[in-house]
């Protein structure tokens, strides 16, 4: 579907209704005065997503499994999916060009889906004839995926729903001036309650990340007296961040399904890179149009940096950081193959993620060190972790392969439910061990 001229973009969300503000295109946004201004020029900075530039098709583009290490296919140009658990192999998406590359490469390689366009092309067109989410907290928000303003407005929903329990914590603005806007939820009481972070969408393309966030802040939100999220909202203090990369988010929604970076520059940043811990180093890349660009310095990104000072504005014990996929529970180290100090505890208590997960629906979740899965450095997880003692954990959400980030929507409420099961182990544990 192509957005046509002088109409609405299909992905703007536009069609939801709103609480917060409806962004027409991805030009750059500020807040001033309390309103938001249109930046005029703004979309040279934004980069190829304009309001009317069509969606990419992606037809042509295979899924291929390489048997390589990610640095390998990386140097090739491709757009690094996943990797293999068992063997060194890596899943990647190719365009038709870089195919001949690859052909050249000498790597052996299977292709696993010839064409994403079918995918892509369907996944849209559902979207465009779903029904505009209602307002409130109707339950139907997660039949399917939903746009940054549907997000923003649910955030607002749960908010109004709850003012006893829950309150908005603005983290700042993106790059582009969107909100970066989270939710504080706590049963009135005390006021030095361990505080349990979490966190969805750094990557922008990972949107399952963004269902599961909202819905464990609406669980924990709405939970009746005497239920055991209740119970635990006496004892700890929960900030959920859905989106911490909204302009990638948009961009993924408007014109990329794959985008993963922020839109720093057109190019992007990959946030997951861009922090202080081991910046710089393997699984990271000093070039903008790697997929794992780490950007100029730590913290060059006000995405990062927002999570930079949500994180040092309190004492926080926990930190889960949502993304998609491959149903795995990753816990530190992300940088080095050296065990951390904490590995036992971190290990186990990501063992018990797992088996709250499978109770759940019977999946598997894969729990093991960030680095045994692949070297990643200036992480948000070993930044928490490694200058703050944060109990921090990387969860990678359905599906274990198959459609990739394009998870059936029929999958989005099993996956949620998965999400919150681990974020309630995780709770639970740390109230009853007591021990940070
Ligand atoms: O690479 C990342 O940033 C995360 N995976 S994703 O496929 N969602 O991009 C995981 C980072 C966790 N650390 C390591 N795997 N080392
Ligand atoms: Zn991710």
């Amino acid at each position: 579907m192509i957005a046509r001229a002088g109409s609405p973009p299909p992905w703007d969300g536009s069609r939801d209704r709103e609480v917060g503000r409806v962004l027409p295109s991805e030009g750059v946004y500020v807040r001033r005065l309390g309103f938001p201004v249109l930046v005029l020029g703004s979309l040279a900075l934004a980069g190829v997503g304009t309001a009317t530039a069509a969606p990419l098709a992606h037809h042509g583009d295979a899924i291929v499994r390489v048997q390589a290490s990610p640095a390998e296919v990386e140097a090739l140009g491709l757009d690094v999916w996943t990797h293999g658990t068992a063997e060194p192999s890596v899943v990647a998406r190719v365009t038709l060009e870089q195919r001949a590359l690859l052909d050249v490469s000498g790597l052996d390689y299977r292709v696993l889906d010839p064409d994403l366009g079918p995918r892509v092309a369907a996944e849209r067109a559902r979207l465009l004839a779903a029904p505009p989410v209602q307002g409130g907290l109707d339950p139907g928000f997660y039949d399917d995926y939903r746009s940054f303003d549907a997000v923003i407005s649910r955030l607002g929903a749960l908010v109004a729903n709850r003012p006893d329990r829950v309150s908005h914590v603005e983290l700042g603005l993106s790059l582009q001036g969107r909100f970066l806007r989270g939710v504080r939820i706590t049963n009135p009481g005390a006021a030095d309650r361990p505080v349990v972070v979490v966190q969805g969408c750094q990557h922008a393309r990972e949107w399952i990340s963004v269902a599961a966030t909202v819905f464990a802040a609406e669980q924990f939100a709405t939970a009746a007296e005497g239920t055991e999220l209740d119970v635990l909202l006496d004892q700890v203090e929960l900030v959920v961040v859905p989106v911490a990369n909204p302009d990638g988010y948009v961009h993924s929604w408007q014109r990329d399904r794959y985008w993963r970076k922020n839109r720093r520059d057109g190019h992007g940043v990959d946030l997951n890179r861009n922090f202080g811990v081991a910046f710089g180093g393997a699984g990271s890349s000093g070039n903008p149009s790697s997929q794992v660009y780490r950007g100029a310095a730590p913290f060059s990104e006000p995405e990062s940096e927002a999570l930079q000072r949500l994180i040092e504005s309190r004492r926080f014990a926990i930190h889960v950081d949502l993304h998609s996929y491959g149903q795995l529970i990753l816990h530190p180290w992300s940088h080095t193959r050296e065990r951390s100090r904490d590995h036992r505890h971190l290990s186990s208590l990501a063992v018990r993620m797992a088996e709250a997960i499978a109770a759940t629906h019977g999946e598997r979740y894969r729990p093991m060190s960030g680095e045994s899965l692949y070297p990643a450095s200036g992480t948000l997880m070993d930044w928490a972790y490694g200058t703050h003692g944060v109990a921090s954990f990387v969860i990678e959400l359905r599906p274990r392969g198959g459609t990739g980030f394009v998870l059936p929507p029929a999958q989005i409420l099993p996956t949620c439910d998965e999400g919150l099961a681990a974020v309630l182990a995780l709770g639970e544990s740390h109230g009853a061990a007591g021990d940070r």
